[in-house]
């Protein structure tokens, strides 16, 4: 039988003290403890504990589970974010007595441990956890320093330049397309349907009746000999108007 006993949270950001003696003790660099010092700037971090009685067979004992949840407050999104895990001695006292679901590399084994959160979009929270088979104590809860992020990259994403443009043209006979801020609007295929008995035509909507006179038609035949008859009449008219005055 599982039973949650105790929980806790802490919250807020490592001190710079708390930087420098915890990636010391892990060995790492100045430039290591640059980077920690400005992802302090661009993440927030939380610790939390859930302590479990386990009883089975009529014998107790205890598991306590611990994560940290890293939120990326930069504005911008993150790539290779890592967190630095340094847990008191009366956690564990090295960094077998340690579990987790989640890959972790072991900088030292007083413990000193680091998880890699990878990516973070913005706003983005991650969240990863361990576990020891004890029962962690308020007092060796406060006994941790917050979780040190100790890398993360702000990557500068391209800004698509047709966010929040608005290329339509109220035209349903032109394709609306936009491409680096830009809008064209090109005119679909002759004889799309736009609407009940419409199609399109160079760009436009019509009626399909409109669009006839343009197409050719058997007509045009006739249309001459109606010319041609004009002619012959208009030329007996002159002619008679000319015999009539002439007498
Ligand atoms: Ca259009």
């Amino acid at each position: 039988m599982r039973e949650a006993i105790r929980s806790d949270t802490s919250q807020g950001k490592p001190t710079s003290e708390d930087i420098i003696s915890i990636l010391t003790a892990a060995g790492a660099g100045q430039n290591a403890i640059e980077k920690a010092s400005e992802a302090v700037g661009k993440t927030s971090v939380q610790r939390n504990l859930q302590v479990e009685k386990i009883t089975s067979k009529g014998k107790s004992s205890y598991e306590s589970k611990l994560s940290i949840k890293v939120t990326n407050t930069s504005g911008k999104k993150l790539a290779n974010v890592k967190v630095i895990e340094s847990i008191p001695k009366s956690v564990a006292k090295k960094a077998s007595e340690i579990s987790s679901a989640y890959q972790f590399s072991v900088l030292k084994d007083d413990p000193i441990i680091e998880f890699s959160v990878e990516d973070l979009q913005t706003n983005e929270t991650k969240e990863v956890s361990y576990t020891v088979k004890s029962n962690v104590s308020q007092a060796s809860f406060d006994e941790y320093a917050q979780p040190v992020v100790s890398d993360a990259t702000e990557v500068e994403e391209a800004v698509d330049a047709c966010i929040g443009v608005n290329c339509d043209d109220g035209n349903q006979c032109t394709a609306d397309r936009c491409s680096n801020g830009t809008c064209s609007n090109i005119p679909v295929v002759d004889g799309t349907a736009c609407g009940l008995g419409q199609v399109c035509q160079a760009g436009s909507c019509v009626t399909e009746q409109a669009r006839q006179p343009t197409a050719p038609t058997p007509q045009q035949g006739i249309d001459a000999t109606t010319i041609g008859i004009i002619v012959v009449v208009v030329i007996v008219i002159g002619a008679g108007y000319y015999y009539f005055k002439g007498k």
